[in-house]
């Protein structure tokens, strides 16, 4: 069988950009990426082509190389063969010139973004086209920041001892009770996505003592905010032996880790985004939620105890403490089921939510652990038991006191880059509106 020129071509680079340097003068090197840009001067034709780790010039002469791109489109993809050269362009350290050109793939004119930034597009162009977008190198940059910040949650957490696992989405009853689920159906059954891993981690403490997940879970809220998405990621942390102001300091300690590992290794991540990520001061602020409404009672917005803090409230409490603090001790009636009451003050619950300002990044607490307790006010809220016996029954089998937070990773990014709108730091953000791409 005779073999097409693309079975013949070798599609490797022998480098990436980001790791020549004009020290290698006179090294012969293969390099691919996109044109980003494309300039003719005389019988030369100067190449900007950008990689994943960087940028280079390409000086393009001679009659059949220059044929080959003579009508290439900027974005198309090409490899280059050809030796390091010292550049006398302002912005070049070095530049190659080409031996070889191949055109691997051309890019249409126009195309629906630009993504230079140059021509500026709107939220909803860009993510019709995420994946040109994130030849944007902004767009680059917050993506790159999101998988340090996911290195360094790994890390932290491992190091306390907690262990990686996943727990199904895809489930036969309610989580948490509540409406916002999302059913499907299930060949015969009646299936749901997971809102949470919130019953799965507390019964894996009984087995590994000290779990954390981070997965997709899946809100079915009609909210328009740029804080809500129905898909969004939660880092989710569970452990044994330990009460809410326990993991309260893991998780100030790790948020602290996050920005220290990310002003570190993300430097030009933060140029890209005109930013500057500083670990932030500690310890955080600790209210008590009774604290907050005396607070808000001076501020001229008077509330009872138990009355929920809604997004003005919030917003009010944000400017009073601006950046990380906690919000604890809420009233048990306004959590869920699964959290435990102060014992010496049994109408409040040992919760907290961490707040950036008005924004919610995280709720958690102690968890009760008697079955008993526990379906008692599985009733007083009106959930109904028998939809969780499976869940109760672990709590038979020698259940330790245990505590854990969920942790919003899309908002956090959102505080981390300086980014309002929590779809700017989501790969392929779910709204009520957005189900493409
Ligand atoms: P909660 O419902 O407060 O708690 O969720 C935890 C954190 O997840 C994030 N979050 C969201 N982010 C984007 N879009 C959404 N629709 C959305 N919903 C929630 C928030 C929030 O603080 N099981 C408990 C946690 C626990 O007690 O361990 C829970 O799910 O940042």
């Amino acid at each position: 069988m005779k073999e097409s020129k693309d079975d013949l071509m070798d599609i490797k680079k022998t480098h990436d950009i980001g790791t020549l340097s004009p020290s290698m003068k006179g090294q012969k090197v293969v390099v691919g990426g996109w044109v980003e840009d494309l300039r003719e001067l005389g019988k030369l034709t100067f190449l900007t082509l950008r990689d994943v780790t960087g940028v280079s010039q390409i000086v393009v002469a001679g009659t059949e190389n220059l044929q080959q791109v003579k009508d290439l489109t900027r974005q198309s993809v090409v490899q280059i063969t050809g030796a390091v050269q010292e550049s006398k362009a302002r912005d070049f350290a070095y530049e190659i010139k080409a031996e070889k050109v191949e055109i691997l793939s051309r890019a249409i004119h126009p195309l629906p973004i630009d993504p230079l930034g140059r021509l500026e597009s709107g939220i909803d162009n860009r993510l019709n086209a995420r994946a040109l977008d994130l030849r944007n190198q902004k767009t680059a940059s917050i993506f790159k920041i999101r998988h340090n910040t996911l290195l360094c949650i790994r890390k932290v957490l491992t190091d306390r001892g907690f262990l990686e696992v996943n727990t199904p989405k895809i489930i036969g009853s309610a989580s948490e009770g509540g409406a916002n689920l999302f059913s499907l159906k299930y060949f015969d059954k009646q299936a749901y996505l997971a809102q949470s891993p919130q019953l799965y981690k507390e019964q894996l403490t009984l087995g590994l003592e000290r779990i954390f997940e981070i997965s997709s879970f899946y809100r079915a809220e009609k909210s328009h905010t740029v804080r809500h998405l129905t898909e969004f990621t939660s880092v989710d942390i569970e452990s044994a032996f330990m009460d809410y102001t326990d993991v309260m300091e893991i998780l100030e300690q790790l948020i602290v880790s996050v920005f220290e590992h990310v002003e570190k290794t993300c430097i030009q991540e933060q140029k890209n985004l005109g930013i500057e990520i500083r670990k932030p001061k500690t310890p955080f602020d600790r209210v008590t939620y009774r604290q907050a409404i005396e607070e808000l009672g001076k501020q001229g917005l008077a509330l009872s105890f138990g009355d929920d803090l809604l997004d003005s409230h919030l917003r009010k409490l944000g400017e009073i403490h601006p950046g990380f603090y906690f919000l604890t001790e809420w009233p048990l009636k306004l959590k869920p089921f699964y959290i435990h009451e102060k014992e010496d003050d049994i109408e409040v619950s040992k919760s907290f939510d961490l707040q950036y300002g008005y924004l919610e990044l995280s709720s958690g607490g102690r968890r009760l652990h008697d079955p008993v307790k526990i379906k008692a006010r599985l009733l007083e809220q009106g959930l109904d038991p028998v939809q969780f016996e499976d869940h109760l029954r672990a709590f038979d089998w020698g259940m330790p006191p245990h505590s854990g937070w969920g942790l919003g990773l899309d908002r956090l990014m959102t505080v981390l880059t300086q980014i309002d709108n929590v779809r700017e730091v989501v790969l392929y953000p779910r709204d009520p509106e957005r189900l493409f791409p």
